[in-house]
């Protein structure tokens, strides 16, 4: 009878081994879905993390772009606005010199091509004229191009002294900046067809002949003569601005 009971025992612990083993291998199969599911939810965040990070530097590189494009447009800005008010200083010193003089209709000043001009409305001789420029901070007027010519030829009603001269050696025709009229590439000269052009250095005024250039108010472009240094004419001053 004992020997039956051990033998009903022995099954008993068989079948009871068995279990645990199956419910082991279940536990073992559970863990491992969740370790599955576990890592793909990391997998997934990772993703969208990597995702959101991705988005946040590119709006991060759009903003510095931003930023700086906008410093950019803010120091052009700034130039700009300082070369503006250095030129409208400028301007108010040029005006200011010049209104000190007795203001007349026939005075004029204008501002044309980053140049400011004066126009005088009495009449002295070429140097006397050019000092009076140089003590406003300014100098007679240099003309070196057709569009400056046709400008100042519609401002013109009288014949003006201009910063043309060949007082140093004749025939050599110097602006009072140094320039040459090889260099600027324009002259205007009066031109006769019958007669000698301008610059004819006529000596009927004078022994020293003309050495000193004015533009005369005319219809014709080329509306420049040479003349006596010591004759009277009414000048133009000019000054870069
Ligand atoms: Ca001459
Ligand atoms: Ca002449």
């Amino acid at each position: 009878m004992d020997s039956i009971y051990e033998n009903t025992d022995f099954k008993l612990s068989t079948v009871s081994s068995d279990e645990n083993q199956s419910q082991h291998k279940g536990n073992q199969v559970t863990s491992s879905k969740r370790t599955k599911v576990l890592l793909i939810v990391l997998g997934v965040s990772l993703v969208l993390a990597l995702g959101g990070l991705s988005v946040l530097g590119f709006m991060y590189v759009r903003v510095l772009m931003q930023l700086s494009s906008q410093e950019t447009n803010s120091t052009i800005m700034v130039r700009e606005l300082t070369g503006n008010y250095t030129r409208v200083r400028e301007q108010l010193f040029f005006y200011k010199a010049f209104t000190a003089q007795s203001l007349n209709s026939d005075m004029k000043l204008r501002d044309w091509g980053g140049k400011l001009y004066f126009f005088s409305s009495e009449k002295l001789t070429w140097s006397s004229s050019r000092a009076f420029c140089v003590s406003k901070g300014a100098d007679l007027v240099t003309i070196t191009s057709l569009p400056e010519q046709i400008f100042l030829l519609s401002e013109l009603k009288d014949y003006y002294w201009i910063g043309l001269n060949d007082l140093q050696t004749e025939g050599n025709w110097v602006w009072v900046n140094n320039q040459t009229l090889t260099e600027t590439g324009v002259q205007f000269w009066y031109q006769r067809v019958s007669q000698k052009s301008e610059p004819d250095n006529w000596s009927g005024g004078g022994p020293n002949g003309e050495n000193c250039a004015v533009m005369a108010n005319s219809s014709n472009l080329n509306s420049w003569f040479d003349v006596s240094c010591n004759s009277m004419y009414k000048f133009i001053c000019e000054k870069k601005c």
